[in-house]
């Protein structure tokens, strides 16, 4: 396909209808039409009742009417289908294929399901004859079926096709939006947010787009999401009302979001009773402010029925918490977990409390120990409906950090993992940097030591009880969605791990491929997969090239964390300090000499992690401090690494951006557009990192590059 055909292939690509009244059309990410249309040319019989079923058959009429096929919704007799999709506890149809499917359904169910029920949200999917049949126990398990379908094309009626049993690994996955109501002065309307405004605020007020969160929600239910936090953690005056007296605004949507079998989850302030409720204080062990949270939140269900529960910041950056009434945070979960109780909700607590002013002169102070200080002691103490959410990184969401040892040291908590999709650390949907290789690594990590269990494990859950997997959404008023096209495959990504945590990105990524650059409104699919995967599947690590090294983190520029600043926070309050001086670089937080912290790990990372001989070189300035000539097990003194990953990142960008211009003209062109200019600002910054690191190192170490090239 050429440039003169684009506009057949924004027919094929793109929605009939701007979402967004005369605005923009907004990018159907990775359901455009094209999608569809494997489902759409069938014939297809739904049989079951509910509101998702409603939603299913809503999705199958839209792509049959789109091409071709025919659907109908029980009772119906006497037709041949293609398609079944069929809840198990609905009544005989009189349709010998329709049977013979469902019968094929269970046998598959009793095959492969090994005892186990396909719970609320699983399907089975097999073939009897020339029919394909999708039987779930629950309406939600229907949807993610249908969905499954999509994701297959033609493969789901290939008449070889095995059967294939589906469940969630874990219960909630969840997605926070770090939306602000009314824009803050320096964070804006989206703290973090790099995809412009919100989708569901604008300027104090509800946006009242609800046709978009629809949009939204389809895009969430069709990756396996399940749960939405709708404001930020950080949760000032306005955002508090929500819990209260704009309630209205949060029910409106969660009735749009329930359509996909999405639940709504509210920031709140600890401080609501004496913010709110006019109490004199937040003291959770108050009896009043007890009974304040108990009808506050009944009040909640009364309108929200399936509201999910709440998600808290305390006694962090500012935000209040139980710390001010002498509590601690167990006290504090505690009280929010036992108003919700009775309707069935959680309280997500965060784990990320440190002291974010700290002396920059004090080296005792690791900020990186904080979480587990805080937290470890109060394993067991948490009720049962209490999530402790803790970000993947004891510090924050690097591009390249040890994983929490909070994820192994509390074994009676219900632990859930905290992913970032939002850039904030990792080009901010400027640059390519595909996550899902980083959070693969995140996952199959084994705290315990090889072979044992992993952080996959531990937010499974013994029985899917562990508190699951979250992440900071990167979506916004974008048409693209997320700024960077290329970024939505983050998105995509998460949803698919949180399913199943055990999955390959690799894999997942081109899932994404096929569903977004539909190989059927594709001139040269194999071309487009290809450079997809080229310049994708690396980029997180080209990024980790480019940026700080081994594991050092930060070095970015304060307040927006966009670009190169070597010492932008080397002498602030925030406990992020790489200690460079003349000999040379790093954080001591070994036992012998350091803050200790490589103490917080069970014993073979602790032992692993403290010795720079035996530490992994891509963590080693994490965990050490080390000499410019300390040679790691890659064979390269610290410096020259730093020099040679330096030129290495640029250079693999400059590819990656001659790669995108093979795809000109071959895919939607404004998606081909705004690639092609992201990747010139990765470029430049990209080259803007370089210079700046190996600049400050070589003026640090006077150390030249062994191979001589420009450094400034
Ligand atoms: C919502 C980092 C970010 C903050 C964010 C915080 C958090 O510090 O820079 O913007 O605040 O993490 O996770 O709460």
């Amino acid at each position: 396909m050429n440039a003169e055909e684009s506009v057949d292939l924004e027919q094929l690509m793109f929605v009939d209808e701007p979402m967004d009244g005369d605005g923009p059309r907004v990018h159907p990410a990775w359901l455009p039409p094209e999608a569809f249309r494997s489902l759409g040319a069938r014939r297809v019989l739904l049989h079951g009742e509910g509101l998702l079923v409603d939603t299913v058959l809503d999705e199958v009429s839209r792509a049959c009417a789109r091409y071709g096929g025919l659907v109908w919704h029980s009772p119906s007799w006497d037709v041949d289908v293609d398609l079944v999709l069929a809840l198990r506890d609905a009544a005989e149809l009189p349709n010998p294929s329709v049977e013979a499917a469902r019968a094929a359904g269970e046998a598959a169910l009793v095959e492969l399901g090994d005892g186990e029920t396909l719970g609320d949200e699983g399907f089975v999917l097999a073939r009897a004859g020339d029919v394909t049949v999708v039987l779930a126990d629950a309406p939600a398990g229907l949807l993610y079926g249908l969905f499954h379908v999509v994701r297959l094309c033609a493969a789901a009626f290939d008449p070889a096709r095995p059967p294939e049993w589906h469940r969630p690994a874990l219960r909630r996955r969840m997605l926070n939006h770090w939306d602000n109501v009314a824009v803050h002065p320096v964070m804006g309307q989206v703290e973090r947010g790099y995809a412009g405004g919100s989708i569901f605020w604008r300027d104090g007020r509800s946006r009242g787009d609800l046709d978009r969160v629809r949009e939204y929600a389809r895009l969430l239910a069709s990756c396996g999401v399940n749960a939405i936090s709708v404001n930020n953690v950080n949760v000032a005056r306005t955002e508090a009302l929500l819990l209260t007296e704009r309630l209205g605004d949060v029910a409106e949507i969660a009735d749009v979001l329930r359509r996909y079998g999405i639940r709504v989850h509210l920031s709140v302030s600890f401080a609501a009773p004496v913010l709110l409720g006019g109490l004199s204080t937040a003291d959770p062990l108050d009896e009043n402010v007890r009974v304040w949270w108990a009808a506050t939140t009944r009040r909640v269900y009364e309108r929200i029925p399936d509201f999910g529960g709440y998600l808290v910041k305390a006694d962090s950056e500012g935000q209040p918490g139980p710390f001010t009434y002498g509590r601690d945070h167990a006290d504090g979960a505690n009280l929010l977990a036992e108003a919700l109780a009775p309707h069935g909700g959680v309280v997500h607590w965060r784990a990320f409390v440190y002291n974010h002013h700290q002396d920059w002169r004090d080296r005792s102070t690791d900020r990186a120990r904080a979480a587990y200080d805080h937290f470890a002691p109060l394993d067991g103490r948490f009720r049962t409906n209490v999530v402790v959410q803790v970000k993947f990184g004891p510090v924050d969401f690097q591009t390249r950090e040890p994983i929490s040892p909070v994820l192994a040291a509390m074994p009676a908590t219900r632990l859930a993992v905290e992913l970032q999709v939002t850039q904030e650390y990792t080009g901010q949907q400027r640059h390519v940097c595909h996550l899902g290789p980083w959070w693969s690594e995140v996952l199959s990590f084994a705290p315990w030591g090889p072979g044992g269990r992993t952080i996959a494990d531990v937010v499974t859950g013994e029985a899917g009880a562990g508190g699951g997997m979250v992440a900071v959404a990167n979506v916004g008023d974008d048409p693209f969605w997320t700024g960077h096209p290329l970024a939505q495959a983050n998105l995509y990504t998460f949803g698919r791990l949180a399913w199943d945590p055990r999955r390959d990105p690799t894999a997942i990524l081109d899932e994404w491929i096929t569903l977004t650059f539909p190989p059927s409104a594709t001139a040269d699919a194999e071309l487009v997969r290809r450079t997809l995967h080229e310049i994708m599947d690396d980029s997180w690590r080209t990024y980790e090239r480019y940026t700080a090294p081994l594991g050092v983190g930060f070095m970015v520029n304060p307040g927006d964390h966009y670009g190169p600043g070597v010492d932008g926070y080397e002498y602030t309050r925030w406990g992020t300090y790489h200690f460079a001086d003349r000999d040379g670089v790093g954080v001591d937080r070994s036992r012998a000499s350091g803050t200790g912290f490589t103490g917080q790990y069970p014993p073979y990372w602790a032992q692993v992690y403290e010795s720079p001989e035996s530490c992994p070189d891509e963590l080693l300035l994490f965990f050490h401090h080390v000499p410019y000539g300390h040679v790691l097990h890659s064979g390269s003194t610290v410096i020259q690494h730093i020099y040679d990953t330096h030129f290495a990142g640029v250079e693999e960008v400059t590819a990656m951006r001659r790669r995108w211009q093979r795809l000109n003209g071959m895919i939607d062109p404004s998606v081909y557009e705004r690639v092609a200019e992201r990747l010139e600002e990765q470029v430049r910054c990209a080259t803007e990192w370089r210079d700046q690191i190996n600049t400050y190192f070589f003026r640090k170490s006077g150390v030249p590059d062994e191979r001589g090239r420009d450094i400034y």
